[in-house]
């Protein structure tokens, strides 16, 4: 299976990052049933090692948070910009949460993420954008933000990799309580 831990998001601000969707020719939007902010991406992992990360998430006692999502930001790789993204604010209760995820499946047995935490939602993947439009459309849109959410689950999604879009499916939801 391959797995990935993330927030969904309320169905509201899906409406909202959607209705932002289009104008730049040469990306692929991400369709809005895929948003999501993701916590930890775990990959391919053989049956046993899902129901240890299932059983090391289970066991995570954190609070609900607020989050906030505010303004627009591109991951680049060898110079080409690979995906556009809505920033989420690094608040402590998600940091948090993050870093207690983080332990928790290197207990179970995971090897260490190495990329610094930058939660974000990516709205596109954009190898093959034409730039100028690409970067018109972060200025047009850098305002965007949201009121602050109350985050009060975290999910283990997995993930199929179709030809056109992967398909996330939420497999369980683990509760945050104060
Ligand atoms: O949350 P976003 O959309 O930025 O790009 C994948 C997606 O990121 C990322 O995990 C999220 C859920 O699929 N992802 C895919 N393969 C990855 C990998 N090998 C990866 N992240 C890190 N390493």
């Amino acid at each position: 299976m391959r797995l990935f831990v993330a927030l969904d998001l309320p169905q509201e601000v899906k409406v909202r990052l959607a209705a932002m969707a289009g104008g730049i020719p040469g990306v692929r939007w991400v369709p809005p049933e895929n948003y999501h902010l993701t916590l930890r991406f775990i990959g391919e992992v053989p049956g046993h090692m899902a129901e240890e990360v299932d059983l090391a998430l289970a066991h995570i006692r954190a609070k609900p948070f607020e989050l906030s999502l505010a303004g627009l930001g591109t991951f680049e790789k060898g110079g080409r910009v690979q995906s556009l993204h809505v920033v989420a604010e690094r608040t402590p209760g998600l940091a948090h949460l993050q870093a207690k995820i983080e332990t928790a499946l290197q207990r179970a047995g995971l090897p260490p993420e190495r990329k610094k935490f930058a939660p974000h939602v990516t709205i596109a993947r954009t190898d093959g954008a034409a730039l100028p439009k690409l970067a018109g459309f972060v200025q047009a849109h850098n305002l965007f933000r949201t009121e602050p959410l109350t985050v009060e689950h975290f999910v283990l999604f997995s993930s199929r990799l179709g030809k056109e879009q992967a398909v996330y499916t939420p497999e369980v939801e683990y509760a945050l309580a104060a």
